[in-house]
């Protein structure tokens, strides 16, 4: 019996995992029908000639109606986040399940899963972070979590919220046995405190000087380190946002040895140097993040390493702040960098930076941008259904138009922040269409979601990690 489909998208240029297929792509309901034979019977009909036909994109490190370590609220709601991510062709995100000191777990995600249910339009997952592992409950709270489908956690190193040393090992050791990956801000905080002061002993607070609050030894001290943790025990870790050259080194030595380490970068890291925080006044607050953006032989190293595999995908680490009293300038206008929120908006310009980059420009082609921006990202944090186009799977589709050439503006987001960092920057090849689970979301710059409409994703744990000890080298006398 021939089945009729409910749209059919037909003449495109189709990015599967087996390769680029030309022919039809067939949706029913929610899921793909088919992909590449002809069906005639369908209730609706986009013609695609000329376009690329890809899996919606999957942000995997998004920070959305969360509080951060200086104690701000994001300038983005579930509903603002999640439209602008549509626009840009992302249809599924990872934010955070943020735990505040003193919180126990269980009323954290509550929280979070209850924001997002109201407010998302495109689907969701978290990231639990765990910043107080003292509470009442926590680690049947823990275990009971991920079985339920939470399947990441998110540890620091600094930033006021960070776990010691004995503190990380024991999540470690908790996620081993729970089945759940570790996703690790690595940056050395005594490094990074020592620097911070003697800048503002010699009075350097303007914006520009928060690259050199964040020596790249702090980076490479912390990679190391959860690298050797990762491999001590065995446990599955997801380095987040490397920044520099080093990093990349670190990551790639841990992986020759076996250890299961994994690694993002963002596309701030690939697009941007220190340079955008030098600006007039505070002006250069707008780009200010951390770990800060390094230098072009920085940015050849993260290309290198998303060529070899050792980075293995690019995240946008949105975290949204307004440029005025409630975000990056909630100290004042004359606040030092010390005192400026970290963060700056990505969740709709990844995809179309990076299309431009990869797609366009030929750095690697369609493939492989799929691969880095969707395929890895579900793969990697278990997402069912998302982050390829092949039969059975969700239909989250978007159409680009590869001659669209757009030069961003100084407020053309559809997030809530008021600024785009990339304002002047050009780039062709646009979204033109956005589906998510077989609706249209997006069309010609229009939005047809509405809040509610995303689903959390149950993503299954992980199988668990035997744990393997170091040999000795000597037996003991
Ligand atoms: N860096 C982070 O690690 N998180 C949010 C913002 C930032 O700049
Ligand atoms: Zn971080
Ligand atoms: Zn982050």
């Amino acid at each position: 019996m021939t089945v009729e489909a409910d749209l059919v998208i037909r003449g495109g240029r189709i990015v599967t995992p087996s390769g680029i297929v030309e022919g039809d792509l067939a949706i029913s309901g929610r899921s793909i029908l088919s992909v590449g034979a002809r069906v005639d019977m369908a209730k609706s009909v986009i013609e695609a000639d000329g376009k690329w036909i890809m899996p919606g994109g999957v942000d995997p490190h998004a920070h959305i109606e969360q509080m951060s370590g200086m104690g701000l609220w994001n300038a983005d709601t579930f509903e603002t986040a999640t439209k602008s991510a549509a626009m840009g062709g992302t249809t599924s995100v990872i934010s955070f399940a943020a735990q505040a000191h003193g919180q126990k777990l269980s009323e954290t995600v509550a929280d979070y899963e209850e924001r997002a249910r109201r407010g998302a339009m495109i689907d969701h997952a978290f990231h639990m972070t765990l910043t107080d592992i003292g509470v009442p409950n926590f680690e049947a709270d823990l275990e009971r979590l991920i079985g339920d489908g939470h399947r990441s956690l998110k540890v620091f190193t600094t930033y006021n919220i960070q776990l010691n040393d004995t503190e990380l090992l024991t999540i470690f050791d908790m996620a081993r046995r729970f089945g759940a990956l570790v996703c690790v801000h690595a940056e050395n905080d005594a490094i990074i405190s020592q620097a911070k002061a003697s800048l503002i002993a010699s009075g350097c607070t303007a914006p520009k000087y928060h690259a050199a609050s964040h020596p790249r030894m702090a980076e490479i001290e912390a990679v190391e380190r959860i690298c050797r943790f990762s491999e001590y025990l065995n446990q599955p870790v997801m380095l987040f946002h490397i920044s520099t050259v080093e990093g990349v080194e670190a990551v790639r030595r841990a992986q020759a040895r076996g250890a299961p380490v994994w690694a993002e970068t963002c596309t701030h890291y690939l697009f941007m140097t220190e340079d955008v925080l030098d600006k007039p006044g505070l002006e250069g607050a707008k780009w200010m993040c951390s770990p800060p953006q390094r230098t072009v032989p920085d940015q050849d190293a993260l290309w290198g390493a998303l060529r070899d595999g050792t980075i293995c995908l690019v995240s946008s680490d949105h975290a949204p702040y307004r440029y005025d009293e409630s975000g990056k300038l909630s100290a004042g206008s004359n606040a030092g960098f010390h005192q400026i929120a970290n963060g700056l908006p990505g969740l709709e310009t990844r995809l179309p930076l990076l299309f431009d980059a990869m797609v366009t420009n030929g750095w690697g082609g369609a493939e492989e941008f799929v691969k880095i921006t969707s395929t890895v990202p579900a793969r990697t944090y278990g997402l069912p259904g998302k982050g390829m186009i092949a039969e059975g799977m969700d239909a989250d589709i978007v159409i680009w138009d590869p001659s669209k050439t757009v030069t961003y503006g100084a407020n053309d987001l559809h997030d809530n922040v008021g600024y785009n960092p990339w304002e002047g920057t050009a780039v062709t090849g646009w979204p033109e269409q956005v589906i998510l689970r077989g609706k249209t979301i997006m069309k010609d710059g229009a939005f047809f979601g509405s809040p509610g409409d995303g689903c959390w994703i149950n993503r299954p744990a992980l199988a668990t990690q035997p744990r393997v000890d170091t040999p000795p080298t000597a037996s003991p006398s």
